[in-house]
């Protein structure tokens, strides 16, 4: 809590210098940007509202940004591409002093983000990254390390089936197709339980990161696939879908067939400590604290680091039960 209120007060300080022009200006005579009283306009443009984890993120930069008064402009893209450029567009018509988005896929955005550098709209990506080979078209990234979060789910499964005799047959349910913790989850993954040669992906498919899509396509993979002994799914709310599908198919998630999944949302914990979920890696929504602060000092024309990586963990069961009250999401 002291680190949250420290953050709050360093982000309404720094906007606060910003308003009275005050910090340390270069003398470079260029504006620092915001309104005259000081104002900082960002523009949002989330991805969705697909899963538990995007409704708390949004809740995370909403909050954070009536906190450190910061006039926010919020879209929501339907996890739609195009419906993100619009929003971009739009933001860079309305001349905001910085814009702020979690990419729904890696590729596609240098178009859209050159014209927000040369409308010189500086750009934070928060969440999820692009793919882009020109770095200058942001500022900084900031979110959680997706590659690490595969490793840790696969380094769990490494463990847990040490003592297994025989094949482990794994079935993959991806996120997005082309987001980056879609592609950096299978890869952290992969490369883990490739320290054990009987641990097999059997099966895998995008489930898209919502309940029903993991519901629907664990449904298919229990039809055509004998013998699942483990899911992976690339977030909590596919894995719930799974679980409602495993339960359909009268086995029993998290002992006839283990559930891994990434997020750590209340119903993932919930699911957890009852045992129908295995183990869960977390992956921190509340991003908002941090793009406030880092919007306030890049409107101010401050250096920032180029990556800025949340801090995050794992769960069990039993630590699931110990936590759940006390869970901010
Ligand atoms: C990860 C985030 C992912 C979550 C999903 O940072 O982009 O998108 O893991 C969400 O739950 O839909």
């Amino acid at each position: 809590m002291f680190r949250k209120s420290l953050v709050a007060v360093v982000a309404a300080t720094t906007l606060a210098l910003t308003a009275c022009g005050g910090g340390s200006d270069s003398g470079g005579g260029s504006d620092a940007g915001g309104a005259s009283d000081g104002t900082i306009t960002m523009g949002f443009a989330q991805v969705g509202a697909e899963s538990g984890w995007r409704t708390a993120n949004t809740k995370s930069v909403q909050e954070a940004a009536e906190a450190a008064g910061v006039d926010l402009k919020f879209s929501d893209a339907q996890q739609k591409q195009e419906n993100q450029i619009k929003a971009i567009r739009s933001y860079i018509q309305q001349q905001v002093d910085v814009i702020a988005f979690s990419p729904v896929v890696e590729s596609g955005w240098d178009t859209v983000l050159k014209e927000a550098k040369d409308a010189e709209i500086p750009v934070i990506l928060t969440d999820r990254a692009v793919d882009s080979a020109d770095t200058s078209l942001y500022k900084t990234f900031l979110g959680s390390d997706f590659i690490e979060e595969g490793k840790k789910a696969g380094d769990w499964l490494v463990e847990d089936s040490a003592s297994t005799e025989g094949p482990v047959n794994i079935v993959e349910l991806q996120g997005t197709t082309g987001a980056a913790p879609a592609i950096d989850r299978k890869e952290g993954f992969e490369t883990a339980i490739a320290a054990d040669p009987d641990l097999k992906i059997v099966q895998s498919q995008t489930g898209d990161f919502t309940r029903s899509g993991g519901k629907q396509v664990m449904e298919a993979f229990l039809k055509n696939t004998p013998d699942i002994d483990v899911v992976y799914a690339h977030n909590d709310d596919m894995g719930l879908g799974a679980i409602e599908a495993i339960e359909a198919a009268g086995k029993v998630p998290g002992k006839d067939i283990k559930i891994i999944t990434v997020d750590a949302v209340k119903d993932g914990m919930t699911a957890l400590a009852d045992g129908k979920i295995n183990f869960i890696v977390e992956c921190n929504p509340l991003l908002g604290e941090q793009l406030m602060d880092l919007a306030a000092k890049v409107v101010a024309g401050e250096e920032v680091p180029a990556r800025v990586v949340t801090e995050e963990t794992t769960f069990t069961p039993e630590q699931a039960k110990e936590v759940l009250a006390s869970r901010e999401y």
